[in-house]
């Protein structure tokens, strides 16, 4: 018998493929782990990826976080780096392109995302006020509580249901919003904290419709809008893809409309904005702006550095520019969308529509006899790790935490383990072998067992939890 011809994945799916705008010119050798090394390392880890030793892993798909590649010019860009103590041209540069790209008036740069989201959680919360937001995030939420915040989840139902086709599962269910404004009064809240696209749902977007109506809805009761921008050019891309009227328009405009409706924005610069380090804090209002410009000296340094070397805001600055252009994004959405092809054509369950950043198996249905409480999905990412070195994370029960109140776990209804793609750093055929990998821990789900905490640190306990099998 004669094997078929065989096929390309975009031939498979019924289309051309695509191709990463970009070349390759410096390579980092990556290391094969041994089996044993593997049970050795996952131990001394207490089967918490965040443990790991970087050396000790093969394809990393912790994060997007600072694992990005830079370019040739944002590397060219760092030996321009003027180390000023103050005033530095690079902030200039870095200002300008925000304002360009993202449009806000005022500029502050933070050594990372949650330097900023401590600024404006101390700024703009008042003890005992609430924060209203399109699902949690662990470090935004977690400056919100510090500042004497409540954050209350208003997203749509939608999000919650990882195998619900919602096209915009990032978007806030207006009436939930309403309804907290209606119960505790528009001067009791803070400010509206939106995400695009959003982490925990799954990198899911929020359409621009939504947005207008959220604009509307807080100008109408006197309240702040501000983004999490982290991943808001991947909203972009979406939009441009779904909804009607953007198919025309470059994901640099969406991206610019789609900031004119907030007040401000805090951003972790390591995702979209193509750095190993860095964030920004935007903000319209000039009052506003001159505390948080005063606040910035006592946590992340002068207001023209924040934190960062001269030579990290120039390759920022350089890489906000590179993030906005159409065919990057294209390229590595499409990254993301072919791992999760593979794995949706294999039945192995996973969130969808297959957001942004990543891809999130949902543990549930990956381990339907695994109760919540022993960690289905710390297990995934234990098991993956062990079958092919691949470094995942969880995105469950662990990282939701305990309840501030009540001191019981959080028991979030999305209990997940992410692989998450870093920007312009793995091939087509490094997506091959993680799919691979996760077929194999796949097919023998029924024989794997759960996990027991045997250390919780206060904190985010899921960066140092240290857990055991069952
Ligand atoms: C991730 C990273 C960071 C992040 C984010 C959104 C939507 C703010 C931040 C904070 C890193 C991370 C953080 C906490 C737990 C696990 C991983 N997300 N908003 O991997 O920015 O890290 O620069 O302080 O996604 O998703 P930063």
């Amino acid at each position: 018998m004669t094997n078929p011809t065989p096929q390309t994945m975009g031939q498979q799916f019924g289309r051309r493929s695509w191709a990463e705008p970009w070349k390759i010119k410096m390579v980092e050798p990556l290391r094969m782990v041994s089996r044993d090394e593997r049970e050795r390392a996952l131990v001394e880890a207490g089967y918490n990826t965040f443990l790991l030793r970087s050396d000790d892993v093969y394809i990393d798909l912790l994060t997007d976080s600072g694992t990005s590649a830079m370019s040739d010019r944002q590397w060219a860009g760092m030996m321009i780096g003027d180390e000023s103590y103050a005033g530095s041209r690079n902030f200039y540069h870095l200002e300008d392109a925000v304002q360009r790209r993202y449009g806000f008036r005022h500029i502050l740069p933070t050594h990372q995302g949650r330097g900023a989201e401590n600024l404006i959680s101390q700024v703009a919360i008042k003890a005992g006020q609430f924060v209203p937001g399109n699902m949690y995030f662990t470090t935004t939420r977690l400056h919100q509580e510090l500042a004497g915040g409540h954050f209350v989840d208003v997203i749509i139902d939608e999000a919650h249901d990882p195998e619900d086709l919602h096209e915009f599962k990032g978007n806030v269910d207006l009436a939930k919003l309403q309804a907290l404004i209606d119960r505790e009064g528009a001067e009791q809240i803070a400010y509206v904290s939106l995400a695009g696209t959003v982490n925990m749902a799954g990198g899911q977007p929020v359409s621009m419709a939504n947005i207008r109506a959220v604009r509307e809805l807080c100008t109408r009761h006197g309240i702040r809008l501000f983004l999490d921008a982290t991943r808001l050019v991947e909203n972009s891309f979406f939009i441009q893809e779904r909804e009607a009227g953007f198919a025309e328009r470059s994901i640099a405009e969406i991206l610019l409309e789609f900031c004119s409706y907030a007040d401000g924005a805090w951003m972790s610069a390591k995702k979209d904005n193509l750095v190993n380090i860095g964030g920004w804090l935007a903000v319209n209002e000039d009052d506003l702006f001159e505390e948080l410009r005063n606040l910035v000296v006592v946590y992340e340094g002068l207001h023209t550095y924040g934190g960062l070397a001269g030579r990290d805001m120039e390759a920022l600055a350089i890489g906000i520019d590179e993030s906005v252009q159409d065919d990057h994004v294209r390229s590595r959405i499409g990254q993301v969308r072919y791992l999760g092809e593979l794995l949706t054509d294999w039945g192995i369950p996973i969130v969808q529509p297959v957001g942004g950043h990543a891809i999130f198996l949902d543990a549930r249905r990956f381990y339907p006899h695994i109760p919540q409480d022993e960690f289905p999905a710390q297990t995934v990412a234990a098991e993956l790790y062990l079958d092919s070195g691949i470094r995942s994370m969880e995105r469950g029960i662990a990282s939701a935490g305990r309840n501030a109140t009540t001191g019981d776990h959080n028991r979030p209804k999305l209990e997940l383990t992410r692989l998450t793609i870093p920007r312009r750093v793995y091939t087509q055929a490094h997506m091959d072998v993680v799919a691979e990998s996760v077929k194999a821990v796949y097919d023998v789900r029924e024989s794997t067992r759960g996990l027991r905490m045997t250390y919780e640190p206060k904190y985010l306990r899921f960066f140092q939890a240290r857990f055991e099998r069952l």
